[in-house]
């Protein structure tokens, strides 16, 4: 029997809330499926663990997460600690840790969720936004001067690589490649303005397109692109960007197939060298941490692209269509989407489903 191993990062705010929920569904679907096994361990790293100890997890904490098949994570970040540190303290030491250069992020309307966008079906809003997930603008390389005078500045670099880019470029034609779809790539960009990083990611697209003569490409500038993300989303198959861009990007795919507690994303690591990451896109929502109100439905469709990445394909499928029966019968839903379920029963409905 196959067994894998996840570690558990809930993290903080409704980031618990929510993979107590993804995790009863991996359980009822392993158990179901009968071929394979899942362990869990838990760690309880974040910003309360930061408040205590001074850093979002232990030193040798990426030491502790290498032995696990994937990470299944629920968000970070909490009223006290600054962003930066939540950020770069956890999510992206481990997205770099283990060359989780890929973030993959569905932006597909399920059935049984109505489409913000005026007289949109399924067939309309099913693309594949490809974020590149370890350098460009998220670099971490700047600085700051003259703070508390009146020459305050601060200055932070963008870092593109021929190898990230091209790893990335490479990654999206291949999935445009496999795709049953139309077979094309749109990338943002903004070489009009940004003038160095921006004509370079260009540059790499003509070359890795030149690879993949089939596949259609559009260069696009991001401002124009999060206008056709909503005048026309039926446009696109796959989505290729930069981190940043990415995940600007993402959050209005979220928007149009529903809102941010709809959206899952995979950060993976293609030659599975490493774990990969599976974790909603929506960050830790304070205000309604643990109120019991918070949507399980991203991080449940990030516990079906965990397994289809372990290669357990009947059950990630399985967990796919049991959550779109539920929704679409519209009795347990989260208030969100305008119902009044809570996390927990819309997580147990998913679970029921799964067995019928
Ligand atoms: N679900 C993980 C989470 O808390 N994300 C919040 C966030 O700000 N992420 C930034 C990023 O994905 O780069």
């Amino acid at each position: 029997m196959r067994n894998h191993s996840i570690a558990l990062l809930p993290g903080d705010g409704i980031g618990v809330d929510v993979i107590q929920e993804g995790k009863k569904v991996l359980e009822v679907a392993s158990q179901l499926d009968g071929g394979f096994t899942i362990s869990f361990e838990s760690f309880d790293w974040g910003c309360e663990y930061y408040s205590k100890h001074g850093k979002m997890m232990p030193d040798d904490g990426l030491d502790q997460l290498k032995q696990f098949d994937s990470i299944y994570l629920g968000a970070v970040g909490f009223p006290g600690v600054p962003d930066h540190v939540s950020l770069w303290g956890l999510l992206l030491p481990i997205r770099r840790h283990f060359q989780q250069y890929i973030n993959i992020r569905p932006v597909k309307l399920l059935r049984g969720i109505p489409s913000p966008l005026a007289n949109r079906t399924q067939t309309d809003l099913d693309f594949i936004v490809i974020r590149e997930n370890n350098e460009g603008e998220y670099s971490n390389i700047g600085g700051r001067m003259y703070e508390g005078t009146s020459q305050d500045m601060a200055i932070q670099a963008s870092v593109f690589t021929r190898q990230g880019v091209e790893k990335v470029l490479r990654y999206a034609y291949q999935v445009a490649q496999k795709s049953g779809k139309r077979k094309r790539i749109t990338a943002a960009t903004k070489s009009n303005g940004i003038t160095y990083t921006m004509p370079f990611w260009d540059e790499y697209i003509q070359k890795i397109n030149a690879e993949f003569p089939d596949i259609e490409t559009s260069i696009i500038h991001i401002d124009a692109l999060c206008s056709f993300f909503v005048t026309k989303p039926d446009s696109f198959d796959v989505v290729v960007a930069s981190n940043l861009f990415g995940d600007i990007l993402t959050d209005l795919g979220a928007g149009i197939i529903g809102g941010m507690g709809i959206a899952p994303s995979a950060n993976i690591n293609p030659e599975k060298k490493f774990p990969s990451m599976f974790e909603p896109v929506h960050g830790s929502a304070p205000d309604i941490a643990g109120k019991g109100i918070a949507n399980p439905i991203a991080s449940i469709w990030c516990a079906s692209m965990m397994l289809e990445h372990l290669g357990e394909l009947d059950a990630a499928h399985a967990i796919m269509e049991a959550m779109q029966d539920v929704l679409e019968e519209r009795k347990f839903v989260t208030p969100d989407l305008g119902g009044i379920a809570s996390t927990e029963e819309v997580g147990n409905a998913i679970c029921k489903r799964l067995y019928e």
